[in-house]
């Protein structure tokens, strides 16, 4: 079920030939390789984030919890890991949205050729915090771009087009519930998607910069006024290709510091990884809530 989504669009014709074998080239399988129906049909959940490592601990911890197995590394490539616990995978995308548009379209790739029908992808990722303290976990009520618009800006073809950005409202308030009950720091609002970690955000820390400190300010003053809690740097692309292909989707970022009070994330080893397994608390207590896993 999608409530919030109305432009779905099928499958890319062209990929489907039956004479193609397709080969999901930075998953480094294809059909031709492997029973992609026999080890991903049962998926129900895709849950994504930037860090191999952290996606790797996310689903050993997952495995550990329910008390399921948990597979290798499936991905056959260095590009991407892709871990299996039951009905949930979960697959890192890198950092912005060109690393996170190549592991989304293999992973729609990926759950078509499984026969998988309507998969939830949830991102679980970290962020910069406006007005909002530190380890707070931001649900997103919608993704907007660099330029403050709510869609996602492809260029294809030498022309610019720009897609809807849309979130699950149901997956989303189910989150904040499941939050709420397990007295995690949970708030919604939007999150801004930049194109670079520094200058995109306004960092005063970065190598270049030809903006001064008010121009910071006044820019996150403003953002804080269009009802952005977050920055980070892959939400209109994820809320754009999740939309367009008709699956649920949500985004979960905890904020690793609030972009009011500065620019370095420079936190103590212990609190960082407090606030990292935040989404994961959140998100897979929802999983198990839904699932009874
Ligand atoms: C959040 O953190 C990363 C940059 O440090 C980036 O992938 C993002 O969206
Ligand atoms: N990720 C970002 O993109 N920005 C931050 O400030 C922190 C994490």
């Amino acid at each position: 079920m999608n409530g919030s989504v109305n432009n779905v669009e099928k499958p890319n014709k062209y990929f489907d030939k039956k004479d193609k074998a397709d080969f999901l080239y930075h998953f480094g399988f294809g059909v031709d390789t492997l029973d992609i129906p026999a080890v991903f049909g049962d998926t129900k959940f895709v849950c994504t984030g930037g860090s191999p490592g952290r996606f790797k601990l996310y689903a050993e911890w997952f495995a550990k919890e329910a008390n399921i197995p948990c597979s290798e590394n499936l991905s056959r490539s260095d590009r991407f890991v892709i871990y299996k616990t039951g009905p949930i995978c979960w697959i890192n995308h890198g950092m912005g949205t060109p690393s996170l548009s190549i592991m989304l379209v293999e992973s729609f790739k990926l759950m078509h050729h499984a026969g998988v029908k309507n998969p939830t992808f949830i991102r679980l990722g970290t962020s910069g915090g406006i007005g909002v303290p530190p380890g707070t976990v931001v649900v997103s009520t919608g993704a907007m771009n660099a330029e403050l618009g709510d869609t996602y800006v492809q260029i294809i073809a030498g022309k610019r087009i720009e897609r809807p950005t849309q979130l699950d409202s149901a997956v989303r308030e189910a989150l904040v519930e499941v939050g709420n009950e397990k007295n995690i720091p949970v708030e919604t609002g939007k999150t801004m998607c930049a194109d670079d970690f520094y200058e995109g955000q306004m960092r005063l820390d970065g190598y270049f910069c030809d903006y001064e400190e008010e121009d910071k300010y006044a820019f996150l003053r403003k953002l804080n006024g269009l009802g952005v809690k977050n920055i980070e740097m892959e939400s209109t692309c994820f809320a754009s290709f999740t939309c367009r292909a008709g699956f649920p989707s949500a985004i979960v970022c905890v904020t690793l510091l609030n972009r009011m009070d500065g620019d370095q994330v420079q936190i103590p080893k212990e609190k960082y990884i407090e606030y990292e397994a935040r989404p994961f608390h959140l998100v897979t207590a929802y999983i198990r809530k839904v699932t009874g896993i």
